[in-house]
C-alpha cells in the first residue's frame, strides 16, 4: 500500500485553518522560528526492522493482524510511516531476522520508498536453527575460543550484508553476562569481549563505525559483560575512534541521570547514538515520552547543548534510533506516537534560552535556570512539529491520517489477520 500526495493534502486542508491558528499562537513568541522549523524538518529517526511486528512478552503475543510478512514488506510498512510523517527515512536491520536476500533489489525498493538503511545489528543473544555451538553461555566473551570465533565471524557477516546496503555502522548488543555469583571471572569476560571486538573492529570498512551498547541486567540477572556506559565506553576507547558507545534508554538502573552520561560521551567524542524508547521499571521498551517526557527533553537539551559547543549537525552527527516493542498497541501506531514524542523533546530543547541559562548557571541563581528549561518544556510545541511535517509533504497528524485512511485495514486486507513478523 503507497500513499498518495493527494490524499495527505486532503486531509492537511481540512485541518489547514485550525492548524495555522494554534501555529500562529505559538511561533509569535519564538525568535529563531525558521532555524527551528528548518532543524525539524531535516531530523529523522530511524525505525527497527523487529519493531513492525506486535512485540511479546515470554507469558505471550496479542497479534493485531496485517503484520509484515518479508523484509520487503517491513520496508513498505516503513515508507509508511515516513509518507505519513516525514521523519524516519531509513530503516536498521536486525540479522539474521530481517537478511536482505538481494540487496540490489531491497535497496531500490526503499529508495522507492525515501529510505535509506541506518545501522545492522548483529544477534549473537539467540540461536539459529543449524547454529553449530550455543551461545547458552554468551558470545564474544565466551570462555571457548571457537564459540567467540563463531560470535565474530557472525558480526562480521552481518557488516557484509550492511556494506551491500550502505549501512554505515554496526550496532552490538550482546547479552553476555552471568546469572550467579561465581559463574564468570569479570576480568577474563572483558578481556575476551575486547579481543572479539578488535577482531570485528578490523574487518570494518574505512568509514564505518561500531556502536557498543549496554545493558545493566536481563537475560542475565547477576552481571552482565558491558553493563553500564563505563563499559562500553572502555571498549570503546580501547578500540579505536570508529567505536563508540550506543545508549538505549530502557538499559539503566531506575533514577539513573542519563542525561549527564549524554552530556558526557558527548563531550568526549564517544556518543555514537540512541535507541529511543520509555520505561517505568526496567528495559520495558514503551513508547516514546511515553513515561518520562520530561527525561526526554533534558536529554535533548543536553543534546543539543552539547553537539552546538562541537559544532556538531544535530540531524546527521550521531545515530537517531526507536527500540521499542509493543504487545497491545498497532506497532505502527506506536512508532508514529514515539517519532512525534522525540521530535516534540527536540523542538523544546531548540528553545531553551541558552544565553539566559548561561548567565543563571554563572550567577548560580538556581530557580531561574530552572525556569528557564521548564519555560521551553512547557511550551506546546506540538503546532512547530506539525509545521515542519507539512512543509514537508507530510500529515498535520500522522495518527489521525493512519486512522482515517484505514491503512491497518488495508494492510489486514492484503496480508490477512494472522501474520507474523520477525523480531522479538
Ligand atoms: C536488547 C537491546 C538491543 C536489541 C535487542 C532486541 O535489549 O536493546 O538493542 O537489539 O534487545
Ligand atoms: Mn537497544
Ligand atoms: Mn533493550
Amino acid at each position: 500500500m503507497q500513499l498518495e500526495k493527494y490524499t495527505i493534502d486532503e486531509l492537511n486542508h481540512q485541518q489547514a485553518k485550525k492548524h495555522q491558528w494554534r501555529f500562529n499562537g505559538v511561533a509569535a513568541d519564538i525568535s529563531n522560528i525558521d532555524d527551528v522549523l528548518k532543524k525539524l524538518g531535516v531530523f529523522n529517526i530511524a525505525i527497527p526492522s523487529w519493531a513492525l511486528g506486535t512485540g511479546g512478552t515470554r507469558f505471550g503475543r496479542f497479534s493485531g493482524g496485517g503484520e509484515p510478512r518479508s523484509l520487503e514488506e517491513k520496508i513498505e510498512d516503513v515508507g509508511l510511516i515516513h509518507a505519513l510523517n516525514k521523519s524516519s527515512n531509513a530503516i536498521s536491520l536486525h540479522i539474521p531476522w530481517d537478511i536482505p536476500k538481494n540487496a540490489v533489489a531491497i535497496k531500490a525498493l526503499a529508495a522507492q520508498h525515501g529510505l535509506h538503511f541506518d545501522a545492522v545489528n548483529s544477534n549473537t543473544f539467540q540461536d539459529q536453527k543449524d547454529q553449530k555451538l550455543s551461545y547458552k553461555f554468551g558470545s564474544l566473551h565466551h570462555i571457548d575460543k571457537a564459540v567467540r570465533k563463531q560470535a565474530i565471524e557472525h558480526n562480521i557477516e552481518v557488516i557484509k550484508y550492511g556494506r551491500q546496503l550502505e549501512s554505515k555502522a554496526i550496532s552490538v548488543w550482546l547479552s553476555d553476562g552471568s546469572n550467579f555469583p561465581g559463574q564468570l571471572n569479570f576480568r577474563k569476560a572483558f578481556q575476551n569481549t575486547l579481543e572479539s571486538l578488535e577482531e570485528i573492529y578490523a574487518a570494518l570498512p574505512d568509514d564505518w563505525k561500531i556502536w557498543v551498547e549496554y545493558k545493566p541486567y536481563e537475560p542475565n540477572f547477576y552481571s552482565t559483560t558491558i553493563g553500564d556506559w563505563g563499559q562500553s565506553y572502555l571498549l570503546a576507547n580501547k578500540l579505536g575512534a570508529k567505536a563508540s558507545t550506543l545508549v538505549d534508554l530502557g538499559h539503566h538502573l531506575q533514577g539513573t541521570n542519563i542525561e549527564q552520561i549524554v552530556s558526557l560521551l558527548l563531550m568526549e567524542g564517544k556518543l555514537a547514538g540512541f535507541h529511543f524508547n520509555d520505561s517505568k521499571y526496567g528495559d520495558d521498551d514503551l513508547t516514546v515520552g511515553s513515561i518520562n517526557p520530561y527525561q526526554l527533553f533534558l536529554i535533548f537539551n543536553e543534546l543539543v547543548e552539547g553537539m552546538d559547543a562541537k559544532g556538531m549537525d544535530h540531524a546527521t552527527s550521531i545515530g537517531w534510533m526507536i527500540d521499542a516493542s509493543h504487545n497491545v498497541k498497532d506497532p505502527i501506531e506506536d512508532l508514529l506516537q514515539s517519532v512525534q514524542a522525540i521530535k516534540i523533546a527536540y523542538a523544546q530543547a531548540l528553545l531553551v534560552d541558552k544565553t539566559a541559562l548561561v548567565t543563571a548557571q554563572n550567577n548560580n541563581d538556581v530557580t531561574l535556570a530552572q525556569e528557564i528549561l521548564q519555560q521551553a518544556y512547557r511550551t506546546d510545541v506540538r503546532p512547530l512539529v506539525a509545521e515542519a511535517s507539512l512543509r514537508n509533504g507530510g500529515t498535520l497528524d500522522p495518527i489521525g491520517a493512519f486512522r482515517k485512511l484505514n491503512i491497518r485495514g488495508n494492510l489486514i486486507k492484503e496480508r490477512g489477520l494472522k501474520t507474523v513478523a520477525t523480531g522479538l
